[in-house]
């Protein structure tokens, strides 16, 4: 059996807040089918603003990879990432024409403002290499969460969405999701105490983040 890593005791520790993000209403309304296609759509909208926001993000920890890391394959593992954002902007853009969303009017939410200012934040270069590590596996991590709920046995999710909940919930992007984890718990188990409690800190600012971006898609219209 693993041991614990700082990322395990994380998430036993805030399980409250980390509940309230990965099983947020939103997404068991997707999950038990009664979900309201108008929020799946606002949804759709602002989460096209977001990834776009979270590329220059994810650039930024390849940049911080390339400088600090002492394990070569972290970069590689962020470089998938990105990879994979490419595709994620395309599959946006289809996915709007099917909705008929039209991206070029989408007005930002304010949440979704605050959630794309904190990931400003973080790009700057003092911004420690092991916080921005944490903020990249808690975001992509809560979406992988959420959307597999949605893929589980029993689950009544409309087959509309079903394409959607598997960009996230797919076995691959779990194991994206773990190699994330396992940088995130190596930086952690060597940063000092001011750095570890920074970090802590990140992540439950991105659940929080995610909460307020989960309550936006799903409030009313
Ligand atoms: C708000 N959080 C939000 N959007 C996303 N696309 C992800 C996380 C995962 O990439």
């Amino acid at each position: 059996v693993e041991k614990d890593g700082v990322i395990d005791r994380w998430v036993k520790k805030h399980l409250v807040l980390y509940t309230g993000a990965t099983r947020h209403p939103f997404i068991l309304s997707i999950r038990d089918g009664t979900i309201d296609f108008s929020s799946f759509k606002r949804w759709l909208g602002q989460d096209y603003i977001f990834v776009r926001e979270f590329v220059p993000f994810t650039a930024s920890a390849l940049l911080k990879a390339s400088k600090n890391s002492d394990d070569n394959s972290d970069m590689e593992v962020i470089l998938s990432g990105l990879a994979s954002l490419n595709d994620e902007i395309s599959w946006f853009k289809q996915e709007a024409a099917n909705w008929d969303v039209p991206l070029s009017d989408v007005v930002v939410h304010k949440s979704n403002q605050n959630y794309c200012r904190f990931l400003e934040s973080l790009m700057l270069p003092a911004v420690e290499y092991s916080v921005v590590f944490t903020a990249l596996w808690a975001i992509e991590t809560v979406y992988q969460e959420s959307f597999s709920h949605c893929l589980e046995d029993g689950s009544k999710t409309p087959p509309e969405l079903l394409e959607s909940c598997k960009r996230w919930g797919s076995e691959g992007f779990g194991e994206f999701c773990r190699s994330l984890k396992k940088v995130a718990n190596r930086c952690l188990e060597k940063a000092p105490d001011e750095e570890l409690k920074k970090a802590e800190m990140t992540f439950l600012r991105v659940l929080e983040l995610e909460i307020e971006f989960w309550d936006m898609s799903h409030g009313g219209p």
